[in-house]
């Protein structure tokens, strides 16, 4: 039997609504049931990107893995994620209980309209870049580090 090619991936989580650390630890947890989770960057407090002025501060991660998933695949466990943390969203990029979103897939690309690959906005948000540059620094350009937006500040481990 042919195997799954596996891919290196990597998916951010976000959360700045209730007890966030407690929600990005779900989060991970959830991903890391199957098995594929390779790494989890530090953890960092965040200044919001978008979105209604007053929301308040997000905690945001990067999960790697080493998946036999495909981008779609990936894209329903973020999503099963989200869901199971009671994600409540009213507000179009307001706060939320928990966002995951996929970021990278080795160096797939999907252009869908329910999915993006590599992330569109990941390259703008200091919020992904920083974390991602953690466990991945080859990807992570320094100049395109210094070029994305938003206060980011190491807040520990998970
Ligand atoms: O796309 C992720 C949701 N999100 C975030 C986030 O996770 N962190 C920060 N700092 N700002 C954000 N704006 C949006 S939308």
């Amino acid at each position: 039997m042919t195997q799954a090619a596996r891919h290196r991936a990597f998916i951010g989580l976000g959360s700045n609504l209730g007890d966030r650390e407690a929600t990005l630890r779900q989060g991970v947890a959830e991903l890391e049931a199957a098995g594929d989770v390779i790494a989890v960057s530090p953890l960092y407090e965040t200044e919001p990107v978008g979105g209604p002025q007053g929301q308040g501060a997000f905690l945001n991660l990067v999960v790697e893995l080493d998946t036999a998933d495909s981008p779609r695949q990936l894209l329903r466990r973020c999503q099963a994620v989200e869901e199971a943390a009671h994600r409540v969203r009213t507000v179009r990029w307001g706060p939320r209980t928990l966002d995951a979103d996929v970021l990278l897939v080795d160096d797939l690309t999907v252009d869908e309209a329910d999915l993006i690959v590599p992330h569109p906005r990941m390259w703008e948000r200091r919020f992904v870049l920083q974390p991602l540059a953690d466990l991945a620094p080859e990807l992570v350009p320094a100049e395109r580090l210094i070029a994305s937006g938003g206060k980011v500040a190491r807040v520990g481990n998970l």
